[in-house]
């Protein structure tokens, strides 16, 4: 009787460890390092990532359509969260070329596209600083 439910509850852990360890890669978030404009797949930093060299020189980066996430996901209307720890703000447009301003990427400022901000969910396609 005591034994019955014990197996039931290993079983369920070596199956959570397992489905776990299955997708570390996607799940594992990238920590943004200094000076970096860091695009995240998922919401609160998470999933893949996307960190144009462009924007370390603030630079822009016209086309989301042709760049690709870390996981080879394209990149266009599929930003869900973003990090610039960099020194310069940038403007992120939800046209290509960066036309149709929607949002400021203000310095070492975090925004996350949930909530007030979800509005901004998977839209980014192009950014540069302004
Ligand atoms: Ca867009």
């Amino acid at each position: 009787m005591v034994l019955a439910p014990t197996v039931s509850a290993l079983g369920l852990v070596v199956g959570g460890v397992g489905s776990a360890s299955a997708s570390d890669v996607d799940v594992m978030a990238y920590s943004c390092q200094d000076n970096e404009v860091c695009f995240y797949q998922h919401s609160n930093y998470t999933g893949s990532v996307f960190v144009p060299s462009e924007l370390k020189y603030r630079s822009a980066v016209v086309d989301f359509g042709i760049r690709n996430f870390v996981n080879g996901v394209n990149t266009d209307n599929a930003v869900s969260s973003v990090k610039n720890t960099t020194g310069w703000m940038f403007c992120a447009y939800d046209r290509p070329y960066q036309k149709n301003l929607m949002h400021y990427l203000r310095i070492d400022t975090d925004d996350n596209f949930v909530g007030d901000k979800a509005h901004l969910n998977d839209r980014i396609s192009s950014v540069g600083p302004c």
